[in-house]
């Protein structure tokens, strides 16, 4: 594309079914509000939007959960997301929600446009059922195994796993979520958006076009797709929650949550527009629009197929330029997970960290999921504050503001003749916009952000090998010098870590009072401009930009994390049923001792199993037990257990085991010894014997 005339850039609308956590700012909110931010600050027409996705079966299963409505659902989580948007300060122009007046016409007439063109397949076919619950079973409705890569929890509409977009009847062994029961198949209409209509169309906007600038990850993944052939998918279904059909005979069936909420990008311009007395389309109807999706990997289908394939029917759209897709984040070596609440959610970190919201961002952005899934650590957070942004950009501007402050009462000093470093250093700064821009411009922010405090570093660098406080007694004139490349230097980071550290940027500008006035600079200034911060400007006080983030608060976070943990697992423990029951006289067969274990080895060839050597109190002898995943060989001689010892013999892997070891679990679900309290001879009723 030319040279664009204005940008269209989309964030995922996040479903209102609960907080949004690190993973959706990883993946996609922190990129696209950089990205954004950049394309403000170099002064294009841009516009930031997105909204709550408030239609969907995940919200009506928590509603039905909560015994609330789905509305009621909606109006809680829109608010806490938008409120954690805000308070992130990813900059949307506009953050709608798809339950919308403005939302329900939109998609309404996107789908009737549709229709009336003909694009849409009518057709009456069985679907999944649920008897019981008297529903059919669409999307999260119903689990079952995905055809593509044997997922066994993949749902109706989609498989997390391998990404696939699946029919509810592609799914293996499909199981209702409402109650459990195998599905029937039922009769019921519906309309399909024939996407193998559109494969030429795909293959050469895409494949052919060879999109060289999509990410390869997202690429790949549309290339498969494409080439295993794509079907009609259902763009409607029957549920109560939704946008109702616009059609005669479509009572009771709205449209599908996927086919609604990309239209929730147009209809949240529209609502922009509106709003500041804009002409919408030309954002969304103009060739020389681009218009970016950021998103997560798991939304790609939606954003490069299908989504495509309804702009291109539709006729009048401009069509995604590119769809930066991230990888996904994990945290503490396991995968993000609402449900586990295995997640570190914004508004409680904000709680926990409070006014370090640029902290987060930054750590989120140096290890982001660009190419593949990362992890999160609270250590590596802590790393990236103590020593990128304390130990360098803080300490160099606190440097710099201290000194200009002490020598010259905060006022910028007049330079007398630049050394080769020091034009070399104010060369090296004038290259940075390029240098950061080259990486945001391919969607490479994790590479920009090193840039950001390559600068910083560079700084820092200055000044430790200039050392102004050796010289401010010696050589005034050059200590002039050297402060003012300094200050020119600060000034810059204040432009150029806008987009990465909005709070940080907005609280430098005040400390070198550069928000207005000639020192007021825009990204490209920092290049073109002779000088950044003129001599005479006066700055203000010194005020730390970062603190250090002490190990007891990481090691806080980190039990959190467990705690929360086994509060799921115990939450989520299944209790197994009691066994059938036993009489007397089948229980007193039972032979128990208390036993020694005086050797033990692990099996050739297998994990699970240890092989023991018992002094039962009547003989030394062979036992093997399946617990060489929870005990070590070593760990466990000398132990007193409780023995069965009149088990019938059993060979285990060629050795025969003569008994059996008494194992329980504990509260944390892990196993252990059923241990008698001490070694003393007592006699049990009818002479079970335990010594
Ligand atoms: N709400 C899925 C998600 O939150 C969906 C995105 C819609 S973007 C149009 O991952
Ligand atoms: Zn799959």
């Amino acid at each position: 594309m030319n040279q664009p005339k204005r940008y269209t850039i989309t964030a995922a609308l996040p479903y209102t079914n609960g907080a949004i956590h690190i993973g959706h700012l990883a993946g996609v909110y922190v990129p696209a509000d950089i990205y954004t931010r950049y394309l403000r600050l170099i002064g294009k027409d841009v516009i930031f939007i997105c909204g709550s996705d408030e239609h969907g079966v995940p919200i009506t299963i928590k509603a039905k959960k909560e015994g609330v409505t789905p509305q009621d659902i909606v109006d809680k989580y829109h608010g806490i997301i938008k409120t954690s948007f805000e308070d992130f300060g990813i900059s949307f122009d506009n953050y709608s929600r798809t339950t919308a007046k403005v939302h329900h016409e939109t998609a309404q007439e996107f789908f009737k446009t549709l229709y009336d063109k003909g694009e849409f397949i009518e057709e009456i076919t069985e679907q999944l059922y649920d008897e019981e619950a008297d529903q059919f079973l669409a999307d999260r409705f119903v689990t079952g195994t995905c055809p593509k890569c044997g997922n066994e929890e993949a749902y109706g509409d989609q498989c997390e796993k391998c990404g696939s977009s699946l029919n509810a009847t592609d799914l293996i062994n499909p199981k209702s979520a409402i109650s459990g029961n195998v599905p029937t198949l039922k009769e019921t209409k519906h309309w399909f958006l024939p996407l193998d209509k559109h494969e030429e169309f795909l293959r050469e906007w895409i494949l052919k076009g060879h999109k060289k600038d999509w990410k390869s990850n997202v690429y790949g993944q549309v290339k498969s797709w494409i080439d295993d052939g794509l079907r009609p998918r259902a763009v409607t279904r029957d549920l109560d929650w939704g946008i109702p059909v616009p059609l005669k005979g479509a009572d009771g069936k709205v449209l599908y949550v996927w086919f609604d909420a990309p239209i929730g990008y147009i209809s949240s311009t529209k609502e922009w527009a509106e709003r500041v007395g804009k002409d919408w389309e030309p954002y969304w109807r103009d060739k020389d629009t681009k218009l970016v999706h950021f998103i997560g990997k798991d939304n790609i289908v939606f954003h490069c197929i299908i989504f495509p394939a309804m702009l291109k029917a539709e006729g009048s759209y401009v069509l995604p330029d590119n769809v930066p897709a991230n990888e996904f984040l994990n945290l503490e070596g396991n995968k993000l997970s609402t449900s586990k609440n295995w997640a570190v959610w914004l508004p409680e970190y904000l709680e926990d960290f409070p006014n370090q919201q640029d902290v987060l961002r930054y750590a989120l952005t140096a290890n982001a999921p660009e190419t593949k899934d990362n992890d999160f650590t609270w250590k590596d957070f802590q790393a990236r504050n103590n020593n990128e942004l304390v130990a360098i950009f803080g300490n160099f501007i606190n440097r710099v503001v201290v000194l200009t402050d002490k020598y010259y009462d905060g006022v910028a000093p007049e330079p007398s003749e630049f050394s080769a470093v020091d034009q070399e250093t104010l060369a090296a700064v004038k290259a940075y916009p390029d240098v950061i821009a080259s990486s945001i411009e391919r969607y490479r922010f994790r590479e920009a952000s090193q840039e950001l405090i390559n600068l910083a570093r560079l700084g820092n660098k200055y000044l430790a090998d200039e050392e102004p406080w050796k010289l401010v007694k010696t050589d005034e004139a050059r200590t002039k010098t050297i402060m003012f490349v300094a200050l020119q230097i600060a000034s810059a980071l204040a432009t150029l870590s806008e987009p990465f550290l909005p709070f940080t940027a907005d609280k430098l500008k005040h400390i070198l009072n550069i928000h207005s006035g000639e020192a007021k600079n825009s990204w490209t200034d920092i290049s073109s401009k002779t000088v950044i911060l003129p001599t005479g400007h006066k700055i203000g006080k010194a005020e730390l930009l970062f603190s250090k983030i002490e190990d007891e608060a990481i090691q806080a976070q980190l039990d959190k994390l467990m705690a929360s943990k086994l509060a799921n697992e115990a939450a989520n423990k299944k209790v197994e049923p009691q066994k059938e029951t036993i009489s007397f006289e089948d229980f007193s067969k039972l032979d128990l001792r208390v036993g020694t274990i005086i050797e033990a080895k692990k099996m050739p060839k297998t994990n699970k199993l240890l092989v023991l050597k018992v002094d039962t109190g009547i003989d030394v002898r062979t036992i093997v037990s399946g617990i060489a995943e929870s005990f070590t060989a070593e760990e466990i001689i000398g132990k007193r257990v409780t023995v069965l010892v009149n088990l019938a013999p059993r060979t285990l892997r060629g050795v025969e085991s003569q008994g059996m070891i008494l194992m329980t679990e504990s509260e944390d679900g892990k196993l252990v010894f059923v241990n008698p309290d001490t070694a003393t001879k007592s006699k049990v009723p009818n002479g079970l014997q335990i010594s």
